[in-house]
């Protein structure tokens, strides 16, 4: 398309954007300087990360007056996320900091005591005006789009904002602003790029909208007095993980293991062929190819594990980069990408930091990175200097530049038995006693399961929150590869110690048992691994039967 630019602040994930429109057919330029903007007759500002950052990376750039005069000349603006918050004169989360001033109110934090934060996943909209159906953009109210943030455009028809909401959002009792629109100008709380077919069709409508038809019927529009719903429209999240390690011939594959051991096992009696594969990696496939089916068979999201970064894991080769790269292109829903998300030294010793490693991954694509055993010690520092942040740990760095709903922290738990009579150790508020009457506390592990270390799962998920990560992975090396279903005391007591949504992950072995952990838990998510790649369980299996037992769920692609 002649004329359309996209805006990049310096931090984020634009690239998911960039591949969104080349999905779609569309060319576009960047903004470079101020001057580009004389030259664009539609303009994308995309983006997450923390407000602050947006507007000094507009500011360092010489953007943020060019930016403004461009809104306000009467040009198409559409904004996602932080593009969309960067519009309201001001936001809690930086105080003093002013935003672009074009509507008139505030950027709160969400109300954490009933539900949390940050509100990250699908939901629902509704309309908040009598909008046209030219003025839509192929939105309905009920597809779900992605959202990943923690604050919000309060939305409150009494107030002069409303009057720039297209449509609105509820999470737990709270309304919120999704869109905005007014003109020319239009936001997106949510991601369009994310939120699969919907998202696309969202921006496709947009682009495709005649520069005069955006400005229709201003005056004719009433505000429309929306209160909460007794129900939210906050979908559950179905995961599909993919764990992925170089095999014994150097292929990059996708692989599988049963409690953490990823070796194929000679069974007694086994055919030859068994006895050849016996103690090779087990490989269920190509990381791409497969992760492209889930996309398409419905995955709310997607996760690549590095499962073997830990030994050593240069950025210069890396082959999870070209993984992350591909997967991009044809995937329109949140990729998260664990393994090696630390402090690293390439071959040459140029050193590299976390948030640079973390940074090279949203660059390629990812819109969440995972950290595994750099967590764990971490929490461990953070113990260790009575609770002290030291403001240098990957958590820490990667939130503050890239906001803590890219950093998700990806727990290894196992289970370790005592005996609670005698028990007297740091971890004795967090024994668990079993329906067997068995006791233990859930010990936390590094480098895949193979060193235990003296942390508890409650210390862990309290210690990366207090640190700024903003989503917990909770594996169970128990239950890994089973299929005996989820461990629920686990995913209870990570929930009653944090506010952060958390994954529920290991032990799934049918539809019900997503079921039983949206039922018996308030875990946000659910992932999988095993039974999508053996082909055992469809997504679309998983889907149904949470829909049909009246949990939020999203259909289609
Ligand atoms: O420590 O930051 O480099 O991250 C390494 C990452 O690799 C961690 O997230 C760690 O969980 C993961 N990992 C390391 N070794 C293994 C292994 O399997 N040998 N896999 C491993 C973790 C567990 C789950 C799995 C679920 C669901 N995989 O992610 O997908 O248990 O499986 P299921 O549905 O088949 O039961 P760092």
């Amino acid at each position: 398309m002649e004329g359309l630019y996209l805006l990049d602040y310096g931090a984020g994930n634009v690239q998911s954007l960039a591949n969104s429109l080349t999905k779609l057919g569309y060319s576009f330029k960047w903004i470079q300087s101020p001057e580009d903007f004389k030259h664009a007759k539609k303009l994308i500002f995309p983006g997450v990360g923390a407000f602050k950052t947006a507007i000094s990376g507009l500011e360092t750039r010489g953007l943020f007056s060019p930016l403004r005069e461009y809104i306000l000349s009467g040009r198409p603006y559409f904004g996602i996320c932080i593009g969309l918050q960067v519009l309201f004169s001001s936001s809690a989360e930086a105080p003093g900091v002013k935003g672009l001033g074009i509507i008139p109110s505030s950027i709160d934090h969400f109300d954490a005591s009933s539900k949390a934060v940050p509100h990250m996943g699908w939901n629902t909209t509704r309309f908040a005006q009598n909008v046209t159906d030219e003025t839509k953009f192929g939105m309905d109210e009920e597809t779900a789009y992605y959202f990943v943030h923690s604050y919000r455009g309060k939305y409150d028809s009494n107030a002069e904002s409303a009057k720039w909401a297209h449509t609105v959002a509820q999470y737990g009792e709270e309304l919120f602003m999704a869109t905005v629109r007014r003109g020319h100008l239009f936001g997106a709380q949510f991601h369009p790029e994310k939120s699969g077919n919907a998202g696309l069709k969202v921006l496709d409508e947009w682009l495709k909208t005649p520069i005069e038809k955006l400005d229709v019927e201003e005056l004719e529009r009433s505000v429309i007095p929306l209160i909460p719903q007794p129900k939210d429209g906050f979908i559950r999240r179905v995961v599909a993980c993919l764990d992925v390690r170089a095999n014994d011939e150097g292929d990059l594959v996708v692989t599988k293991g049963d409690q953490y051991d990823v070796r194929e096992k000679a069974e007694a009696g086994g055919s030859s062929l068994a006895t050849q594969t016996a103690g090779a990696v087990r490989n269920l496939g190509k990381p791409v190819a497969l992760a492209e089916r889930y996309y398409i068979a419905g995955a709310d999201e997607i996760c690549f594990l590095n499962i073997t970064s830990f030994r050593s894991s240069p950025l210069q080769d890396q082959p999870m980069l070209a993984v992350v790269r591909a997967a991009a292109e044809k995937i329109f829903v949140p990729l998260t990408i664990g393994g090696g998300i630390k402090d690293t030294t390439d071959p040459d010793g140029t050193k590299r930091s976390a948030v640079e490693v973390a940074g090279t991954y949203f660059r390629a694509g990812a819109d969440k990175v995972s950290i595994g055993s750099e967590a764990v010690i971490a929490v461990e520092k953070l113990l260790a200097s009575e609770g002290i942040p030291s403001g240098t740990s990957a958590i820490e760095t990667i939130a503050h530049v890239y906001g803590r709903q890219a950093v998700v922290v990806s727990a290894d738990p196992r289970r370790a038995y005592v005996d609670p009579e005698i028990y007297d150790g740091p971890q004795k508020d967090e024994v668990v006693r079993g329906k067997d009457g068995r006791t233990w506390w859930y010990q936390c592990t590094i480098s895949g399961g193979r060193e235990s270390r003296p942390l508890g799962v409650v210390q862990l998920a309290k210690g990366v929150e207090k640190l700024g990560a903003g989503e917990i992975l909770l594996n169970s090396i128990d239950r890994d590869g089973t299929g005996a279903g989820f461990d629920l005391d686990l995913i209870r007591l990570v929930k009653n110690a944090v506010s952060i949504p958390v994954v529920a992950s290991s032990g799934a072995g049918s539809p019900a048992h997503f079921v039983e952990v949206f039922r018996e838990t308030t875990a946000e998510a659910a992932l999988a691994a095993g039974i999508f790649h053996r082909g055992e369980v469809q997504i679309s299996d998983v889907k149904q039967a949470i829909a049909d037992d009246g949990i939020n769920s999203r259909q289609g692609t």
